[in-house]
């Protein structure tokens, strides 16, 4: 039996080899990143924490990737083909009215959630989904069009989606079976070289580059593929000295002498690809789309919901410091970082603002490790949305209306979507309890 956890190395591999081979300056920065982590580990893999952010295999092998689908029923059928890579959503995200520039999408995450099968292979794809019956977004002109588009199409072939709920519910598939789900799930996430209608894609993009992106089109595709790096800083450093270059700033908290916390982020814009696009007059015409990119990302400390407030109020200051003086965001950023965040991991624990888990070491010495954050932020997902937005675009007048929550989501999918807090929270309980056990209750 290949299990769930196996399942999922094979298919994120899949998937980045796929993605290497069609987007070469993502096998530059895989190689990058992966030279910035050796010799992070070379440098600092002895001192003592350095395998709290996970161990080198689990780095190496580490991705998220990015999909966007139309409607609740694909939303759905997603979950399922994830369910098979014991892959399940977490967090919910809006953001159609993101600043700067809001998105038609309402998002999840699915991704493992027990700490054991994160260390096995943490691969995780955020997933958005089209906010139709958003008017802010589509008038009564379009939705209906649009939606009846959705329906007729069908992303995922049905014996995928059996191979996916067997691989689930029987907590893994035999060798022959388990290469075609991986075969058959990464297919469904490959570029289409099918001819795209050119006046329908106009009319969405015209509307937004991501409505024009998922519902322009007949298949969804992986959007990028994005590595982590221990030391983001250092790996912008070693782009530009090879005269590539990040198009964004970092995105999220600064460099700062203090514990690195939640993720920082960067992306780059792909180039142009071709696309064929069949005209009104039945004419098929070579054209090109730039729909994918490249992304890097260095991941820190889980916050507390109350280190979350903390750092939603640092962002704001930041934003002020930022246009009274016209800094980046990231010098804003390292500006005010001090005066919301301690200097120290104990004082993180200690103030109850990062999720950390305990454990005894030789002569009793109770020993706290930080928990890595393992979800996405919504303002920096907008602002990596951002970099795949042909410029002068223009924000919708009217604000985000149609009711998407978390419940509406959950729903939608058909089954719970779950707390990033209450999984840190649980993780950060059952230490304590285990350090409680073996040495008497720890003060709080
Ligand atoms: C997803 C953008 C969000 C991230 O890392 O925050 C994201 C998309 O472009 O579809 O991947
Ligand atoms: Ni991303």
């Amino acid at each position: 039996m290949i299990e769930p956890h196996a399942l999922r190395a094979r298919f994120a591999e899949r998937l980045s080899a796929h993605y290497g081979r069609e987007v070469p300056a993502y096998t530059t920065l895989v190689d990058v990143a992966e030279e910035v982590n050796r010799s992070w580990w070379s440098a600092r893999g002895a001192s003592p924490g350095a395998e709290a952010l996970g161990g080198a295999g689990r780095i190496g092998a580490e991705r998220h990737g990015a999909i966007r689908v139309g409607t609740p029923a694909e939303l759905a059928q997603v979950s399922r083909v994830f369910a098979g890579f014991g892959m399940f959503p977490v967090g919910f995200y809006d953001l159609r009215d993101a600043k700067p520039v809001p998105v038609p999408v309402v998002s999840t995450a699915f991704r493992p959630v027990d700490p054991a099968e994160l260390e096995r292979n943490p691969f995780r794809v955020f997933t958005s989904m089209l906010a139709t019956r958003d008017p802010a977004f589509f008038d009564d002109g379009l939705r209906p069009r649009l939606e009846a588009f959705l329906a007729r199409r069908r992303l995922f072939p049905p014996r995928l989606l059996e191979l996916a709920d067997r691989a689930a519910g029987e907590g893994g598939l035999p060798e022959e079976q388990a290469q075609e789900f991986v075969g058959l799930a990464s297919g469904a996430f490959v570029l289409s070289p099918e001819p795209i209608d050119g006046p329908w894609y106009r009319e969405l993009e015209a509307i937004s580059a991501v409505a024009a992106d998922i519902g322009g089109v007949a298949s969804t595709h992986i959007n990028h593929l994005t590595p982590r790096v221990l030391d983001i800083d250092e790996l912008y450093r070693r782009l530009a000295a090879k005269g590539l270059k990040m198009i964004d700033e970092i995105q999220g908290p600064p460099r700062w002498d203090g514990p690195d916390v939640l993720l920082r982020q960067t992306s780059f814009r792909a180039l142009d690809e071709p696309r064929m696009f069949r005209e009104s007059d039945g004419t098929v015409r070579p054209g090109s789309l730039r729909v994918r990119f490249g992304e890097v990302e260095a991941r820190g400390i889980a916050l507390t919901e109350a280190g979350r407030d903390r750092y939603d109020q640092a962002v704001l200051a930041a934003d002020k410091l930022r246009a009274a003086e016209s800094l980046t965001g990231q010098e804003a950023a390292a500006r005010v970082w001090p005066d919301f965040f301690p200097a120290t991991e104990a004082e993180l624990a200690g103030d109850g603002l990062g999720f950390f888990t305990y454990r005894v070491e030789a002569h009793g010495v109770v020993h706290a490790s930080p928990i890595v954050y393992e979800d996405f932020l919504p303002r920096s997902a907008a602002g990596i949305f951002q970099s795949n937005l042909d410029e002068g675009q223009d924000a919708p007048s009217l604000p985000p209306e149609a009711d998407y929550d978390q419940d509406w989501l959950s729903g939608a999918i058909g089954r719970d979507i779950l707390d990033p807090y209450q999984l840190y929270r649980e993780q950060e309980r059952a230490s304590r309890a285990a350090v409680a056990a073996a040495l008497g209750p720890l003060s709080p």
